[in-house]
């Protein structure tokens, strides 16, 4: 009989239901060597985690985090929490030997994130990071084409992660513009993103220099919240935002290449407006999320006068985790990346090997977003390894 995986999930808002679509697809569309039992789910507030519970097809439901990580039918927990419960929840989970995932970023700061790594590898549990990203076939496509050599040395990574969903100054203080909280605003939301595809797709960061503005420092304080949506009262006071609107920061890669990045919340029309492009000796990738099935590929070995920016759709059964879906051409989307990087955590866990994006690749993302948050203070080139 095939083993089962008891999941528990932190966290039943626009992550929580991300991920528990996810977790139900992946037996229908892929072939996981595990059976993955929706266990329970776990949220404060009674009445709102019971619906979720019933809603997106949890055998039950706790209030208690503590309770959760207790039960024995229990194997994985997932943390969809916002990051400021990351570090006690993911320490608390791998305590009881429990295998972890954690949404991004990892932690508030470094020194948290590198306390959870810790925490982990103590307790020998397998860990992986939600930058669901590097799970688009289109992105995997890139991967490939760079190992293999196609791309030749790469000269300059340009990421872009653009949204507009906070422009109005009229835009309550949600959760994601406190500090305390979201440890940062667009710089850890959004930058965090880039900085993974970055490190993925080129190598580690050697220094960094970069600014941050916080266009509208003080909004009504919210009165509810859902997804990216916030409401305020007419009348309500006023807060301090805590975080950083948008940071725009440059890079130097160990390989040598050259970066830059912008994270803003304030780039009207913007919706989801992920998007970078890497320029390499031998060709060049240009992959935008919003058209997230395909990949702009150009190859300087093309013969003279044919040469030209090819798009390539990657939904072909020889694209990774394209070949799972539909018929080629026939599209899939956002919560698909939730799908395949739920996937390969149950799978590392059955097969016994190690999970990627694991919170070893969490604490390099939290040190870039530290190091860049330093040189703003300082106005000055940082070392990664500094930190
Ligand atoms: C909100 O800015 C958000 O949902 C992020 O929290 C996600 O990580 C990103 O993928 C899309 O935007």
């Amino acid at each position: 009989m095939q083993r089962t995986l008891g999941v528990g999930l932190v966290g039943y808002k626009f992550m929580g239901k991300a991920h528990s679509n996810a977790l139900r697809k992946i037996s229908m569309f892929f072939d996981p060597d595990v059976s993955i039992m929706l266990k329970a789910i776990c949220g404060r507030d009674e009445q709102g985690v019971k619906q979720a519970a019933q809603k997106f097809g949890w055998e039950s439901y706790e209030t208690s985090f503590e309770k959760l990580v207790k039960r024995d039918d229990i194997d994985i927990i997932d943390i969809t929490a916002p990051s400021n419960a990351h570090k006690d929840l993911a320490i608390a989970a791998a305590e009881s030997g429990k295998h972890v995932f954690c949404e991004k970023p990892l932690a508030l700061n470094l020194a948290d994130a590198r306390e959870m790594l810790a925490a982990v590898k103590k307790a020998g549990v397998k860990h992986q990071i939600g930058f669901n990203y590097r799970f688009a076939p289109a992105v995997q496509l890139a991967k490939q084409l760079i190992d293999s050599g196609k791309i030749g040395q790469i000269y300059h990574f340009r990421g872009l992660y653009l949204q507009d969903w906070i422009i109005d100054p009229d835009f309550p203080l949600v959760w994601r513009l406190d500090k305390s909280v979201a440890g940062s605003g667009s710089h850890g939301d959004l930058g965090a993103h880039l900085i993974d595809l970055a490190r993925f797709l080129v190598g580690d960061f050697s220094r960094v220099i970069g600014m941050s503005k916080t266009f509208i420092k003080r909004r009504p304080l919210v009165e509810q919240m859902t997804g990216l949506s916030g409401k305020a009262k007419s009348d309500a006071p006023m807060g301090e935002v805590t975080v950083d609107d948008a940071t725009l920061f440059l890079t130097e890669f160990e390989c040598g290449a050259l970066g830059s990045f912008e994270a803003t919340r304030f780039a009207n029309g913007h919706k989801n407006g992920m998007s970078f492009e890497i320029n390499g000796s031998k060709g060049s990738l240009k992959f935008e999320f919003e058209r997230m099935n395909e990949l702009w590929y150009y190859s300087a070995d093309d013969s003279e006068g044919l040469r030209g920016f090819r798009l390539i759709q990657a939904t072909e059964p020889v694209h990774p985790y394209a070949g799972a879906w539909w018929p080629v051409g026939h599209v899939i989307g956002y919560e698909h990346t939730f799908v395949h990087e739920l996937f390969e955590f149950v799978q590392s866990i059955a097969k016994g090997r190690p999970a990627t994006p694991d919170f070893e690749d969490g604490v390099k993302c939290n040190q870039v977003l530290e190091a860049v948050e330093r040189s703003v203070e300082e106005g000055a080139w940082i070392r990664v390894s500094d930190l």
